[in-house]
């Protein structure tokens, strides 16, 4: 049998994913037709990502499943008109760049890099770092990349801490949970990575109240969402320098805006959504692998769960 498989992304993607997913489905032996234009009563599946032609699901009447090739789904989990179950990514290509980008940060505060890049005027001025058995690094969200990101951490010697919902288990790190958890992940945070999705819980979870709780001189690095920082109270925060630096990857609204104030800030880095990106290769062998597991009757991995909205 031949599945319509339906590529909905930003046109511009259909040139890098149409042979990628080509070669992953035939290595899958599943048959499709997989096209960007599919009449929307003939969709079996759907290959999604946030800004393509499909935001209403409701003429997609035998679709069956949707793939999402992003990690975050918020921009979709509460689609009423999404009622088939939805898959979100997980690849080890988008873990091992999260994981790289992570650790690069991390190592840029540890090691305090910028006043050698930034100047080179002939000061000989050695400033030696701890070692990073002695840096505390706290990470808020233990999921697929945060729990890959705190183990490549400890695995380095720095004293990991990280925060989730359930419990978790990760050997060298500190796991914790609930809102005395939150608070003592941030109180030991000398540098903060982010890596909760976008959703209603989590929205706004460093405010202001949560920025005070943090050591003076921390450093912030947000992989995850935007919305998970109130700016004004970062900015106030950076601006009194009890927080030393942030790099944000990720905004409210992207491209962030030109006049944006972390632009201008001495203290911010800004990165254009890069952390880590999904690639086309492992990408099309998970959604392939996964329409295979469904057509044989399996359930769908990396199923998102839309009551917790991630
Ligand atoms: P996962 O769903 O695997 O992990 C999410 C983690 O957040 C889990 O540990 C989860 O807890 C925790 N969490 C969720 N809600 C809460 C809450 N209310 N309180 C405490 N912990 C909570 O996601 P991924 O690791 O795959 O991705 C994380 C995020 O990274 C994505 O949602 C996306 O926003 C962002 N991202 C950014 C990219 C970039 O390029 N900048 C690229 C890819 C992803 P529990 O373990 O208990 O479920
Ligand atoms: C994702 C992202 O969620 O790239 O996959 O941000």
């Amino acid at each position: 049998m031949t599945l319509n498989v339906l590529f909905s992304a930003p046109s511009h993607r259909w040139h890098i994913y149409q042979r990628p997913l080509e070669v992953a489905f035939a290595s899958a032996g599943v048959t499709v037709n997989l096209s960007g234009d599919h009449a929307p009563n003939s969709v079996d599946y759907i290959v999604f990502a946030p800004n393509g032609p499909v935001d209403d699901f409701s003429a997609y009447s035998r679709l069956k499943a949707v793939l999402g090739l992003w990690a975050g789904v918020e921009t979709v989990v509460s689609n009423p008109t999404l009622t088939v179950p939805m898959s979100r990514m997980v690849d080890t290509g988008l873990r091992d760049g999260m994981v790289e980008w992570v650790t690069g940060n991390v190592l840029r505060y540890h090691l305090g890099l910028d006043p050698y890049i930034c100047t080179q005027d002939g000061s000989w001025n050695p400033v030696i770092p701890p070692l990073a058995r002695d840096r505390r690094v706290t990470i808020l969200g233990l999921g697929e990349l945060g729990s890959a990101c705190a183990s490549a951490l400890a695995r380095l010697n720095f004293q990991v801490s990280g925060w989730a919902r359930r419990a978790r288990g990760i050997e060298g790190v500190t796991c914790l949970q609930g809102s005395d958890g939150l608070d003592h992940a941030l109180s030991r945070a000398e540098i903060l990575v982010l890596l909760l999705p976008n959703t209603p819980v989590t929205t706004n979870i460093l405010n202001a109240s949560a920025l005070a709780k943090m050591p003076k001189g921390a450093r912030i690095i947000n992989p995850g969402r935007g919305p998970l920082i109130d700016d004004d109270a970062l900015l106030a925060s950076l601006n009194t320098g009890h927080i030393a630096h942030a790099t944000l990857d990720v905004f409210r609204v992207e491209p962030l805006p030109k006049d944006h104030a972390y632009w201008a800030h001495p203290n911010v880095t800004v990165t254009p959504h890069l952390a880590a990106e999904t690639r086309p290769d492992s990408a099309s062998q998970i959604i392939a692998e996964n329409i295979r597991r469904f057509e044989a009757g399996q359930p769908l991995k990396f199923l998102v769960d839309r009551g917790a909205g991630y």
